[in-house]
């Protein structure tokens, strides 16, 4: 399917700020600048929905997405930004944690990843944190179209061997040829569904 009535519900510094909604909830987490906000904005069929940028650290609190009225995606900050030394920290433990431990309808975490990037132990700690609080993982790798089809498939190999999941389960995306929107969608259905 393809999302597009999509409206932005609410920006949260903590959990005051979090929707009055009793809608599944999927979070896109992932280090800064890997392209939460792009994959969002390519998943709502939507150019300017969640603010992206060339800059680390535009996404500064979770903001969450109503998608259809189906649906809520929650954006957050990336947890590798450290303007000033505090901010990865921040945003984890004040905004991520909280949000992640007490939120009854989070269903599922998209891991966005950078597919030419090898995960780094904050991407572990946020694979680690999905499995043991029950939350569905997708790894998405995001930038496939800076790669050839040969270092696509060796830099899949090398994310899924390091987060230590099985190969099939990550997905190439690509923000700019829309590569891979079709099977983050029918993963996220298959949650939505069952919730
Ligand atoms: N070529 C290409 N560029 C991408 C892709 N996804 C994101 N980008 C670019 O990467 C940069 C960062 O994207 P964002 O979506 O803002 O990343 P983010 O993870 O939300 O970043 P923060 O909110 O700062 O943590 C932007 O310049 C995007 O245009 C992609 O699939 N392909
Ligand atoms: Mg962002």
């Amino acid at each position: 399917m393809q999302y597009h009535e999509a409206k932005l519900l609410s920006s949260a510094a903590d959990a005051s700020g979090w929707p009055d909604s009793d809608l599944p909830e999927i979070m896109f987490a992932g280090r800064s600048n890997a392209g939460k906000s792009s994959l969002i904005n390519l998943l709502t069929n939507r150019k300017k929905l969640a603010y992206t940028g060339k800059t680390p650290g535009k996404t500064r609190l979770l903001n969450f997405f109503e998608v259809d009225q189906r649906v809520v995606f929650c954006d957050s900050p990336g947890y590798g930004y450290a303007k000033g030394g505090t901010m990865s920290v921040l945003s984890f433990s004040d905004l991520i944690d909280p949000y992640i431990r007490e939120r009854q309808q989070l269903k599922a975490l998209v891991l966005v990843l950078d597919i030419r990037r090898v995960p780094n132990d904050d991407d572990l700690l946020m694979k680690n944190y999905a499995a043991e609080t029950g939350l569905r993982l997708i790894p998405a790798c995001m930038k496939a179209d800076k790669l050839s089809r040969n270092q696509m498939i060796r830099s899949l190999g090398i994310i899924a061997k390091t987060l230590g999941i099985p190969k099939e389960d990550c997905i190439a995306v690509s923000a700019v040829t829309r590569l891979g929107c079709e099977e983050i969608e029918a993963r996220l259905n298959e949650i939505i569904e069952g919730s």
